[in-house]
């Protein structure tokens, strides 16, 4: 096992509902290490941006306007196998398919609402983190 970071989002649903203290507790009951933190609206441009491996399934531009829509909280995770046990913490994409005790299927609405975001793997993570956080942010 090897520590790796990976890229956290605690989306707009899950912000506008008050929500980020809550998730941000389950991060620190996880036993994730927070490298860097903040809070920012992406412009849907950037929203595009960040998601452009989607730019041609059907979703991509509910979801781009969903994510900038209203402020978001990303974050640099870091811990042993950080991205496969940040996604299991959140839960299947689905809500509804999560399992119990996950942040999506404890907090999640639908598949767009489903209040976190987590990289998938190690190259995404990389890309992920380096769209939201200078070299210095991460010391
Ligand atoms: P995940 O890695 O679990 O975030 O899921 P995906 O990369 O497959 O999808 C990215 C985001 O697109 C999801 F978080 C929610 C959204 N999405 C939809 O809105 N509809 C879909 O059918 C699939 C994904």
């Amino acid at each position: 096992m090897a520590t790796e970071c990976t890229l956290a989002i605690i989306k707009p649903d899950a912000v506008g509902r008050g929500l980020a203290g809550e998730i941000l507790k389950k991060i620190s009951e996880a036993k994730f290490q927070i490298v860097a933190i903040k809070s920012l609206r992406l412009t849907k441009s950037e929203a595009e941006g960040f998601y452009a491996v989607h730019r041609e399934r059907p979703f991509f531009k509910d979801l781009t306007e969903f994510m900038s829509s209203g402020k978001v909280v990303v974050i640099a995770l870091e811990a042993e196998n950080a991205i496969s046990r940040w996604r299991e913490t959140m839960g299947a994409t689905d809500p509804a398919k999560a399992a119990p005790g996950t942040i999506r299927n404890t907090f999640g609405t639908s598949i767009q609402n489903n209040c976190t975001h987590g990289s998938d793997a190690p190259e995404t993570a990389r890309f992920e983190i380096g769209y939201f956080f200078a070299g210095m942010e991460l010391i």
